[in-house]
Formats: C-alpha cells, structure tokens, sequence
C-alpha cells in the first residue's frame, strides 16, 4: 500500500499517470483516477499525459483525435491539474516513450502479453493490431521513463500495472538498478464505476450506448435523464451490496464521493426512499459537483491551452532525456553522437 503524506520538495516522490483522448472523458475517469491526480500534486513530483499515441490502436479519425487530445487537455486544467504544479504533456511530442517501450518490449515474453485481458476485449470489438497488443509495454515505458514511483487509476488498469512493476524488476535484475518499482493508488470508493445501463460492466468511453456513462461536460438535464434511466433491480429497499445489488451500490458510490458522506451513512438515511428518488438525489449532487469544471472548461482558451502543452512537452523531453541517458548506457548504446569511432 503507497501512502501519500506531504514531504519536503527535495525528496518528494514521483506519481505519473495518462488518459487516452479516446472520447469523452466520465464520471468513472474522474472517480477512479483524476480526482487523485489534482490531490496528488501538493505531496508527489506529479506528471500526467495525455497519451495520445495509445488511441491510435483502434481505428479512429485523425482529424477527430486532433481536438479531442485538445479536449482531453483542457478537461484535465478543468478538473484542477495545475501545471504550475504538475508537468502536463502530449505522449506523442515526447519521443522517449516509443524509445524506451521498444527497449522493453525486448524483456517482454508474449505469454504476459497474451494474458491481458484489456487486449481482448479491445481486439474483439475494434480489430486487433500489433500496437494494441503491445499497449502494456507502452504503459509501462509511459510510467518508467519517469522513474515513477506510484501511478494513480482506476482498477481496470491494476493487470498493465503488474506488467509494468514486472518489467522495472526485469531490467533491474538483468541490466543493473535503474527503475523504481510503482505502486498503484487506487481509491477505496471509486476504483470501478459501473455502466448505468449494466451495472456488472465497467463505465467506458468507448461504450456504444451513451445512456450506460455520465460526461464531465453534459448538461444538467442530461445528467439527470441518464441517471432516472439508470438500471438497478425488482427489490424496494436501498442497500449496499455490490454483488447482489450492483445498481444501487454503483449509485451510492457515486453519490458517496460527490457529497463526501460515507456509503454506510448514506444507505442508512436512504434506506426506504423510493428508487426514483433516490436516483434524483444522485442527480442533483451530480450536476452540483460538475458545474465548477464545466464553467472552467467553458473559460479556456485554446490557444493558451495548447502554449501549456507544448512547454509541458519540453519540459518533459529534458527529464525524461535525462533518465533514458542511464537506460541507453545500461543496454550497450552509447549516449554520445560520433563517439562510435
Ligand atoms: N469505470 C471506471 N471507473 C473508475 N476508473 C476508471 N477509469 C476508466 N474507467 C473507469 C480510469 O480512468 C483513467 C483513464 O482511462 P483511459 O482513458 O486510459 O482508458 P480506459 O481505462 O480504457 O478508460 P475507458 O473510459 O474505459 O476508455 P475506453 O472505452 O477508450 O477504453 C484510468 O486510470 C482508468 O483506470
């Protein structure tokens, strides 16, 4: 377990984590993993990416994934990453990432690639590719080439992580120390936010349904449609369980982190409040907690957005051209150009 306390600048530890531009960006994306990124800022070295080279392993619109890493980009400054605080950058303007997931890639055995389960449902229903295959290795080049510590996401990501901490002890043991082993932060209520349409399913973007997700820009009144269509069960009473009522425990944890009141608290209070209205409640307290990033959304330009990015992705090429220097070192290369002789 990784605790996060505040320590001094000099010897803060780094937290890395990515989300694809893939599409619109949930409630699920926000509970599982953003909202520990802005917290993560004030005790950790925090560096977030929008790892756009992962979305082109499914096939997409070039023109499309232009605005919507721009999108994706200023959601995160809408959400509360500061890039006074935190490096900010598009993975595909830091080359060091592809360099240092070809470099793992060699470590890498093709039965752990076989075994994720992301690939397969990804393969499945979009085609598969090599890229898509080796997604993990890009992952872990993503958190490695920072020497991250800890990574922040939801528990759909727990499978690429183990890929990832595997890999920096691969390359320890082989080429000599060079990475720190991360852990994962993953919140207690909030790692896996349903589908409101199949509450066994986890929350996605790229879900053909739109009615199954909650967008961090919808309008109030479509929040509230999406949550009165939400599917719970044929029982009456309001109850956490997760197993045998996955709707209503998906609600609660919804409504538990939007109001910061306990699950147990609140499934007392709520305990024989009919279902439409416990499902207006959560309604309510989620358009309440949304308006801030939708009016700091809306106050973004993007232009000086883009200025951000472009001077994040500068900054992170200097560091992370700094840590591969020892990578390159390690595994035979020398860094220096013409000092091949
Ligand atoms: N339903 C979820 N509940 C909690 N956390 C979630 N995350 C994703 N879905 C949930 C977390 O969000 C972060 C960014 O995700 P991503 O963009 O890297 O891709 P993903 O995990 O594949 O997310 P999606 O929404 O399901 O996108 P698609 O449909 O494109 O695959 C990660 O930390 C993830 O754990």
């Amino acid at each position: 377990m990784f605790f996060f306390e505040e320590t001094k600048v000099s010897d803060r530890k780094t937290v890395f984590s990515g989300i694809q531009p893939t599409g619109d960006i949930h409630i699920g994306n926000y509970l599982g993993a953003l909202r520990n990124w802005v917290k993560l800022q004030d005790g950790f070295d925090a560096i977030y990416c929008v790892v756009d080279l992962h979305a082109i392993t499914v096939p997409y619109d070039p023109v499309a994934l232009h605005r919507s890493r721009l999108d994706t980009a200023k959601l995160l400054l809408a959400v509360g990453v500061d890039p006074g605080r935190s490096l900010l950058y598009f993975q595909s303007q830091v080359p060091q990432h592809a360099e240092l997931s070809w470099m793992l890639s060699t470590i890498t055995s093709l039965g752990a690639l076989n075994r994720m389960t992301q690939f397969k449902e990804k393969a499945n229903k979009a085609g598969e590719n090599l890229g898509l295959f080796s997604y993990p290795v890009l992952m872990a080049a993503d958190i490695l080439v920072h020497k991250a510590h800890a990574v922040p996401v939801g528990d759909d990501q727990t499978q690429h992580l183990e890929l990832a901490r595997d890999l920096a002890e691969r390359f320890n043991s082989r080429f000599g120390d060079e990475f720190p082993v991360p852990e994962q932060i993953t919140p207690d209520v909030g790692a896996r936010i349903m589908s409101l349409k199949d509450p066994t399913s986890k929350m996605s973007k790229s879900d053909d349904d739109v009615n199954t997700r909650v967008l961090l820009l919808d309008e109030p009144d479509t929040i509230r449609r999406r949550f009165k269509g939400a599917v719970t069960d044929s029982e009456t009473e309001i109850r956490y369980d997760p197993e045998k009522k996955p709707g209503v425990s998906n609600l609660l944890d919804i409504l538990s982190l939007f109001t910061g009141r306990s699950v147990d608290a609140l499934a007392q209070d709520n305990r024989s409040t009919q279902y439409g209205h416990f499902k207006a409640t959560v309604a309510e307290a989620v358009v309440e907690g949304l308006s801030p990033i939708r009016t700091a959304f809306k106050a973004l330009d993007d232009e000086e957005v883009s200025r951000i990015m472009v001077k994040g992705a500068l900054d992170a090429r200097m560091r992370a051209e700094g840590e591969m220097a020892s990578v390159r070192k390690k595994l035979g290369f020398d860094a220096r150009l013409g000092s091949e002789g």
